[in-house]
């Protein structure tokens, strides 16, 4: 343990009283508070902190100088704490219902206190329930819109953009996704999970010198495009819903990028349990259906963020980007970002490090391998026919049937 870490139970209780403030009267009454360590990511350690009767409670995040699943052979900088308790704020500015509410940041116990929305749950979970969720399309095209219109520079004054890119240089966050999106899954890395009855595909993806340089030119992009604040990290396991509501947390990984990275993070999050669910157990047709509303969300998805994005640029004060013809050069930028990043995530959540619940969920491996293999060709055909794709939904479909 290193010195700032929480100690015990106690520790995370009197930190949590000490900073939730006025806001939370029982908090200051109650004689005891509950807590529970409820983390499931791959990073830090997150704590529900509650009264006995649960009708008030926060959450505490606490990072560590290293990779919580990995240990400290694999260190990683605290500045992801400030910046992910700087972009939530950023984006509580921009969609507040769409976020949880950020009550505190501890610089010296690199902690994060927060709203607790646990009337929420994870979007992994939902899909896997095949949920309907009417509203999440419009309500993340929504995010995307606002937070990465209002960071860039149709927004921002020359001055403030600058000072804000380097504010949020986040550099072993970025090294992760450099590492995990873009190197990893096209080689025969050791970090690289693979099932067995996917070997092959695998090996095939390691000699495909035109994907390669495909996938080199948008890590070039990553690298070097500061167009817009990010979240970063923009899977389903960063995402929360009930029916009406959608928010959006973890943003850790923030920092300064191509706006696509983003959005294809997420059109990758809705494709990625569509092929999941082309092979899950379940009755043919209801299959179908929940494969054919997850196709739908993307599309809702990239509508409502395309109509959001173009509302607010037509009021941008910049005189370049005020042009008649510029927001729609910079939409079909995105858009063809957005799907090559897609690719990429379909392709690394198949072969590379992090896998998700969604596919790993199909228990025999002959199985998953039929929804592995769909995801490893989809992604391959986004990001090889990005710059000249027309339906791409009709292509989405077609590897689904
Ligand atoms: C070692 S971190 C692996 C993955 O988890 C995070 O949520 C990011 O998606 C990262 O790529
Ligand atoms: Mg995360």
């Amino acid at each position: 343990s290193i010195d700032y870490q929480f100690r015990d139970d106690a520790d995370v209780i009197a930190f949590a009283r000490q900073h939730v403030g006025a806001r939370y009267l029982a908090f200051a009454t109650a004689e005891a508070l509950q807590v529970e360590e409820i983390g499931d990511g791959n990073i830090n350690y997150v704590y529900r902190v509650c009264t006995p009767d649960r009708s008030a409670s926060v959450i505490v995040k606490q990072g560590l100088p290293w990779v919580r699943i990995i240990g400290e052979s694999w260190p990683l900088s605290l500045v992801r704490v400030r910046i992910e308790a700087e972009t939530l704020q950023f984006e509580a500015d921009c969609a507040p219902d769409l976020v949880p509410a950020l009550h505190h940041f501890d610089e010296a116990r690199s902690a994060i206190v927060m709203e607790d929305i646990g009337d929420h749950r994870n979007l992994r979970h939902a899909f896997l329930e095949r949920a309907s969720l009417p509203q999440l399309g419009e309500q993340m095209g929504r995010f995307l819109a606002t937070t990465l219109y209002r960071s860039s520079d149709l927004a921002l004054d020359a001055h403030d953009k600058k000072a804000r890119v380097a504010r949020f240089i986040n550099p072993d966050q970025c090294k992760i996704t450099e590492d995990l999106f873009f190197i990893d899954p096209f080689c025969d890395h050791e970090r690289n999970s693979i099932n067995p009855a996917l070997r092959a595909d695998a090996e095939a993806l390691w000699q495909d010198a035109a994907l390669k340089v495909e996938v080199a030119e948008l890590k070039q992009r990553f690298l070097s495009a500061p167009e817009a604040l990010l979240h970063g990290d923009l899977h389903a396991g960063s995402i929360f819903v009930r029916e009406d509501s959608t928010k959006v947390i973890d943003p850790e990984f923030g920092f300064f990028g191509p706006a696509g990275f983003d959005i294809g993070s997420w059109l990758a999050a809705l494709w990625l349990a569509a092929c999941a669910h082309t092979e899950l157990e379940g009755e043919q047709g209801d299959k179908r259906d929940y494969v054919a509303q997850l196709r739908a969300q993307a599309v809702a998805s990239w509508e409502s963020f395309a109509r959001e994005y173009r509302e607010q640029a037509a009021h941008t004060p910049d005189a370049s980007f005020a042009a008649p013809g510029v927001a729609e050069r910079l939409l079909a930028r995105m858009l063809r970002d957005a799907l090559g990043y897609a690719g990429c995530e379909l392709i690394r959540r198949t072969v590379g490090l992090a896998h998700i619940l969604e596919l790993e969920s199909i228990s025999d491996a002959t199985t998953r391998a039929r929804a592995e293999r769909r995801a490893l060709a989809l992604g391959r055909e986004l990001i090889m026919a990005r710059e000249s794709l027309s339906d791409i939904d009709a292509l989405v479909a077609r590897h689904l049937a």
